[in-house]
């Protein structure tokens, strides 16, 4: 027994993209998404990068579920390209596309893998982008039809679904600050976003419904825990108006069908364009849901500021030694606070999909990677995770991110988040140090203090 023993029937897996690692990106009648647009335009990603091999997991796919097997990795979470099935968002479906999914996902089922499908991971079909993308109503519509056809076809297999993946980013990143796809930065629009992707999670959980589907669904939320930098009364403001945007708003109309009220006025008197609201709209977005999805990575430390705008907030120096590759400050404790935060307010089951730090990783001349940093890494969260069981919080697994390294969107595939290295010359597999610890926790069903 370890010290940091779970339940018996507590899931262990890891996580992926379709985006990130499938490559393949024009094959099979698969269409353009909105990443293969702005990976295609110079100077959106770092190093030129583009996902069209990725780790060429679209060809390689059995050898890559046979290492999940061997690592005793019991569910998997990938997610599914819209455009390889709906090339062009809508219409007939691509069938050679589905058969991939229907492959991967059997071959997953045949070594006795679970599989948790994502419906949305970023990559829009281009097309529904070029008729505004989430920031038109109708792709909602869209999503929630092309949702139903996937159930119909996949839904006898898969026990685990989610709707949209980190919606937050998608509407910020996406659509506000510009840095990832498809590259747009407007405020307002980022809220109309966020409101039609909130209706198309809930049109798809109301179909997952009405057709009767046995399986869970829920939604994938990121979570950088805010923390005021200082006991400063105006720090302590800004640091709910960052929550406020970053996560009540996406969490409270799930849970509460409504907007946090704080927010909606504070934008008001900022000038931005509100989302529109129609009737029924918050009744969609507020369907039952399952399960909550936790995404957590590190957590912000927030003062009173005019970095970002319209928040009024900037970040400050994270009062932690370590840092990931992505600069991201290491701060464990963060995620027993995300966990019983959401335990406490939203009282909702919660999966872990995703967990995990991108470190410099070197092959060396054994021909091995020792990520020690990433051991530790999920070592101390891990050790969270117990503790916030303990107290009462309801997670029912833990999925790693990732299963290999990827490409890791504007930033390319310099940054490696992989428990699996990838060599992008060869496409050769080496499963790191950190991949055989994973690999030893879920046999033995826990942590213990020591590393080893
Ligand atoms: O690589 C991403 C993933 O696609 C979504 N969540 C955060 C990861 C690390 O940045």
């Amino acid at each position: 027994m370890s010290q940091y023993q779970f339940k018996e029937d507590f899931l262990w897996g890891a996580s992926a993209a379709a985006f990130q690692i499938e490559g393949a990106w024009d094959e099979d009648g698969k269409g353009e998404s909105i990443w293969d647009r702005y990976c295609h335009h110079p100077g959106n990603v770092a190093n030129g990068d583009k996902g069209d091999v990725a780790c060429d997991h679209y060809h390689r796919y059995r050898e890559d579920i046979a290492l999940m097997k061997e690592l005793g990795i019991q569910v998997q979470r990938l997610s599914i390209s819209w455009p390889r099935i709906f090339p062009r968002g809508v219409g007939e479906i691509n069938q050679k596309g589905l058969a991939f999914y229907q492959n991967v996902i059997d071959c997953m089922l045949e070594n006795g893998i679970q599989p948790f499908v994502v419906l949305y991971h970023w990559d829009l079909p281009q097309k529904l982008q070029d008729t505004g993308g989430w920031a038109n109503r109708e792709t909602a519509s869209l999503f929630a039809e092309y949702a139903g056809r996937v159930f119909e076809a996949l839904g006898n297999r898969v026990r685990y679904w989610a709707t949209i993946l980190e919606p937050q980013v998608i509407a910020y990143n996406g659509n506000w600050m510009g840095n990832m796809a498809p590259g747009i930065r407007d405020f307002s629009t980022a809220l109309q976003v966020s409101h039609n992707l909130l209706r198309g999670h809930g049109m798809a959980v109301k179909r997952f419904r009405e057709m009767g589907m046995t399986g869970e669904i829920g939604i994938i939320n990121y979570f950088p825990t805010a923390y005021p930098a200082t006991e400063a009364e105006e720090d302590r403001r800004a640091t709910v108006r960052h929550d406020g945007v970053w996560t009540r708003w996406f969490l409270d109309p799930v849970f509460k069908g409504c907007y946090p009220e704080d927010m909606w006025q504070w934008h008001k008197e900022k000038g931005v364009v509100l989302p529109e609201i129609c009737p029924g709209d918050m009744e969609v977005i507020s369907q039952k849901i399952d399960f909550l999805g936790i995404n957590y990575y590190y957590s912000d430390f927030v003062k009173a500021g005019t970095d970002i705008w319209p928040t009024m907030a900037s970040l400050a120096k994270p009062p932690v030694e370590q840092f990931t590759q992505m600069g991201w400050p290491v701060y464990p404790n963060g995620f027993y606070d995300a966990l019983m935060r959401v335990q406490r307010d939203y009282g909702i089951k919660m999966i872990v999909t995703e967990n995990g730090g991108a470190f410099h990783d070197v092959v060396n001349w054994k021909g091995e990677v020792d990520d020690d940093a990433r051991v530790s890494y999920l070592h101390d969260h891990l050790i969270q995770l117990h503790r916030a069981i303990q107290d009462g919080a309801e997670v029912r697994g833990y999925l790693v991110w990732s299963i290999m390294d990827n490409f890791e969107w504007a930033f390319g595939y310099e940054k490696r988040f992989g428990i699996v290295y990838i060599d992008y010359l060869t496409q050769k597999r080496i499963v790191k140090k950190s991949g055989r610890w994973y690999s030893e926790v879920i046999r033995s069903g826990g942590v213990k203090e020591e590393l080893w």
